[in-house]
């Protein structure tokens, strides 16, 4: 590890290392890469920085591995007689091209749509939405963020204004008594961010909530502080219970709620309703620990002289059918306790993929513009049109979210082609028996990856992609901050920068996209401008030099904004707007029949679809297969011993796979990971059911049974099969 900043260094050319941030998640850990002799042409190492304080998963240590995957996808592929074969890039822009046309003269534009990755550049995100809206003029486009973040950005945008994740930088955490995670496992998806959870763990204030004993509750052993494992999906009644206790107790910061929110005297209605004992029988946590983790959080709070708490949340409580609701909750709890906009404390949610939050900033959700505007708005069409120099009534409506639009898919009047850039669908979408077919209904699928994703093996035609080491761009991390993504090798064969393949594929269509990164993102600047997620003061040059900018970053405030909520929210009249809400079961409960919670996640070896992990050997070694962890009351009951094979059963579809026995979860749960595919995944038996207000799927609580299918050894290795 060296300690260098974030400044561009020496660069590939003269042989020296190139400062980047890990291809994977959204705390975008700083590496260098330093070029390699051997089969893999760069080492990937650890950089310094203030998020990661030089450290990094095992993803981030071996990402130089997917580069060079044996089946890294190096030439443009073209379906012909059933079988996808090489074509030239020309041949296959051209057949991509002449299809759209055709489909779009029959069909009308709504016929095409789009479906982008939050992994995908800051610039191109922006160029895909462009190209949705200004080339291919329809409302369909999402992206699998909708799958990610959007219930923690509905809860924040309609109570504290805005949505950027952290409001504060990460660093902040280090310095607090109490740290409330909610649905989060941070231990195993974000390990170098558990270091700054050792002030909170020293004060023994660690409260990790969890219907399982996760790598993250653990850390609250040895009185670090408390594990609460509720029932899955009961995280608002938690919620609401703590807040309770605080009313309850006098321990409130009043004068902050008169000051700084509204809306406080209808939340306590609900609130009242949910005394500690009353939310014990629906949650199972018990009323007493409830009690007492609201006045450990209280005791840090400011107002009582404590030296800082923070609430943040995890998909965990999230992905759920009434997720936006449920994040309110929390917001609301931050509130009572005075954190958000205070020095030391504040609320949050960890978002997920390397740009979750700069692909929705830039436009590849499908009600959002550059900037975070929204695509209803006049003044937010005429702004953006003017800088993409079209009239703004040319400009498609807002579309639908990702559950609803791959739904749609192939129906009567629904899209007919579908572009894919940076989501694996067929694996990590919920009820993938339903998106299977969804896919097989389309006239066109075209996916752009950079290795033969599951969903690129249905594709007609498929794009193939330089990555991460290989390109040029920005990425917004967890926390809002703009850091540079830079090129330290080329990509292998045939394989092309996707701005260049957007920009050829527009360029077919009579557009001119820039295929420039640079050039992009200053484009991309001046579109920002004025809207909530303001880029306009930030520019390469800038971040080259290793400035730490924040969004927002307007032209007129340049230092941008490390910390918001200091002086205001970011409403109307800079007042939080509390939202009252209360419980409501899940879309899909548990029944006679089908009488356990499946709860499914992240293993720390992992990403998400497993498409770039599943091709690292270190990786596949340390998690092999999927499986599906049960309490041993319940393996007993079922008559399951340790890596027997059962089947899960849902109301959609099945899934066999081995047990592991551990007292790590409630006996009432099930979990399993979604990173395999084809037989082996998760979303098989997962509830498409979405929250009304953010689209939100329900991934982390469904209805299953679970049966016995065979002995330990029955079946040495788990197939995937492949769609
Ligand atoms: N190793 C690894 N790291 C990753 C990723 C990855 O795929 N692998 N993906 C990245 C992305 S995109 C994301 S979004 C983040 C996700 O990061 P996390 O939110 O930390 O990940 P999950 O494993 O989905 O869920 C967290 C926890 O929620 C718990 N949980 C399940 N149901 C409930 C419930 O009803 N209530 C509560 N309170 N908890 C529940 C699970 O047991 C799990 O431990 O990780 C990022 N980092
Ligand atoms: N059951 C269940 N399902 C879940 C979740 C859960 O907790 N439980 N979590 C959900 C969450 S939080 C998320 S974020 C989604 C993730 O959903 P996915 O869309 O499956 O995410 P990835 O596996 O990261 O897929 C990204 C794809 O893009 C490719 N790729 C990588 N970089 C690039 C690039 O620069 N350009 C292009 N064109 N392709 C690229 C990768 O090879 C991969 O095939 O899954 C969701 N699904
Ligand atoms: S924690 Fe996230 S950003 Fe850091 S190395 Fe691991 S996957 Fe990469
Ligand atoms: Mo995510």
């Amino acid at each position: 590890m060296t300690l260098s900043p974030d400044r561009a260094t020496v660069g590939p050319r003269d042989g020296g290392p190139t400062a980047t941030h890990c291809p994977y998640c959204a705390l975008q850990c700083a590496q260098q890469l330093v070029r390699a002799e051997g089969p893999v042409p760069v080492e990937v190492q650890a950089r310094d920085f203030p998020t990661n304080r030089g450290g990094m998963c095992q993803k981030g240590w071996s990402a130089a591995e997917v580069l060079t995957a044996p089946d890294r996808l190096t030439t443009p592929l073209v379906r012909r007689d059933g079988e996808l074969v090489p074509a030239t890039w020309d041949e296959a822009l051209d057949l991509v091209h002449a299809r759209l046309e055709g489909i779009r003269d029959e069909h009308g534009p709504e016929a095409v749509a789009v479906f982008g990755g939050g992994g995908l550049t800051n610039e191109k995100a922006y160029t895909l939405g462009k190209l949705a809206r200004v080339v291919l003029r329809t409302p369909y486009i999402d992206y699998n963020g909708r799958f990610c973040m959007s219930s923690a950005a509905a809860a924040a945008n309609r109570t504290l204004g805005v949505d950027r994740g952290l409001a504060f930088p990460v660093t902040d955490l280090g310095g607090a008594e109490a740290v409330l995670l909610v649905g989060s496992n941070p231990a195993e998806t974000m390990p170098p961010l558990v270091q700054h959870l050792a002030g909170a763990r020293s004060h023994g204030g660690l409260v990790v909530v969890d219907p399982r004993r996760s790598a993250t509750a653990r850390l609250t052993e040895h009185g670090a502080g408390t594990h609460l494992a509720p029932v899955p999906g009961s995280d608002l009644v938690v919620l609401l219970a703590l807040t309770h206790v605080l009313v309850d107790e006098a321990l409130v910061d009043a004068d902050y709620l008169a000051e700084r929110t509204t809306g406080w005297e209808d939340v306590l209605a609900t609130v009242s309703r949910w005394w500690p004992e009353r939310a014990e029988a629906v949650c199972g946590v018990p009323a007493d620990t409830l009690r007492r983790t609201a006045r450990r959080l209280a005791a840090a709070a400011p107002v009582h002289g404590g030296g800082g708490a923070f609430v943040l949340t995890g998909r965990g409580m999230e992905q759920s059918a009434h997720g936006t609701d449920t994040v309110s909750a929390a917001i609301t709890l931050a509130l009572a306790l005075g954190l958000p906009g205070r020095r030391g404390s504040g609320y949050g949610p960890l978002t997920g993929q390397g740009n979750g939050q700069g692909g929705r900033e830039h436009g590849l959700k499908s009600d959002q513009l550059p900037g975070y505007r929204l695509i209803a708005d006049p003044a937010a069409r005429e702004h953006v049109a003017g800088v993409w120099g079209v009239d703004p009534g040319s400009l498609p409506g807002p579309g639908v979210p990702a559950v609803e639009l791959l739904a749609r898919l192939g129906t009567e009047g629904g899209p007919r082609a579908l572009l894919v850039h940076g989501a694996n669908v067929v694996v990590s979408a919920p009820n993938v028996g339903r998106v299977r077919e969804a896919l097989g209904r389309l006239d066109l699928l075209v996916v752009s990856d950079v290795v033969p994703s599951e969903t690129a093996r249905m594709a007609d035609v498929v794009l193939p992609v330089a990555q991460w080491a290989e390109e040029e761009g920005t990425m917004t991390n967890l926390e809002g901050r703009v850091v540079r993504r830079r090129r330290a090798t080329d990509p292998p064969g045939d394989a092309r920068d996707e701005l260049w393949v957007l920009s050829e594929l527009a360029r077919r269509f009579g557009h001119d996209l820039s295929a420039d990164a640079r050039e992009v993102f200053d484009e991309l600047a001046r579109a920002s401008a004025g809207g909530k997620a303001d880029y306009s003061g930030i520019t390469y040059d800038r971040l080259d030099a290793g400035e730490a900018l924040y969004w927002p970053c307007p032209a007129d405030r340049p230092a941008g904004t490390p910390r918001m909520f200091e002086h205001g929210f970011a409403t109307a009249d800079g007042r939080a707007r509390l939202v009252a809400v209360d419980h409501r079961d899940p879309a899909d409960d548990v029944t006679g029949d089908r009488p356990l919670f499946l709860t499914t996640g992240r293993v720390l070896h992992h990403y998400q679809s497993g498409a770039q992990t599943r091709r690292v050997a270190e990786l596949v070694d340390a998690a092999p297969e999927p499986f599906a962890e049960l309490s041993p009351l319940l393996a007993d009951t079922l008559g399951v011993a340790e890596g027997d094979l059962v089947r899960v059963v849902s109301a959609r579809g099945a899934l066999e796979l081995r047990a592991r026995v551990t007292s790590a979860i409630r006996p009432d749960t099930v979990f399993v990971p979604f990173h395999w595919a084809g037989a082996l995944s998760a979303n098989l038996l997962t509830s498409d059911a979405t929250d009304p207000v953010s689209g939100m799927p329900e991934f982390k609580v469904c209805a299953v049974s679970v049966e016995r299918v065979a002995a330990r050894n029955a079946r040495p290795v788990l197939e995937e099969v492949h769609a």
